[in-house]
């Protein structure tokens, strides 16, 4: 964070001339969050670039590079979030694989 300097309550002095002191505002970085997609033996690695194309916003190249990492190791970042849109992509893709019928799994993790 950069500093802010602005008057502050410490200006109010007998002299009428503000004297300038620097406050930091108190700003948090949200925590970060990883969506990760996790292999199984049945959905259909179409499906699974699909998926990284309309949630993820991935290209064709990086979502087929995505679900071949998955395929292979087990597990892969689709990307990384604040809590809420983490939250939202799980339950979107959750959601989408369900209503077609592959077993595909997404979850959330704290970085
Ligand atoms: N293992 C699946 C298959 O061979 C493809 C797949 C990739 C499934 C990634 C899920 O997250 C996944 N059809």
């Amino acid at each position: 964070m950069t500093k802010d300097t602005r008057r502050n309550d410490k200006d109010d002095n007998d002299s009428g001339t503000g004297v300038v002191t620097k406050t930091r505002p108190k700003t948090k970085r949200p925590s970060m969050y990883r969506v990760l997609l996790l292999n199984d033996d049945y959905t259909p690695m179409e499906f699974v670039v699909h998926v990284l194309e309309r949630f993820f916003n991935k290209t064709r190249d990086e979502a087929t590079q995505i679900m071949l990492h998955v395929h292979h190791h087990g597990v892969g970042e689709c990307g990384i979030y604040t809590y809420e849109v983490a939250e939202t992509k799980v339950t979107q893709v959750m959601d989408f694989a369900r209503r077609h019928q592959h077993p595909l799994q997404c979850v959330m993790e704290k970085k």
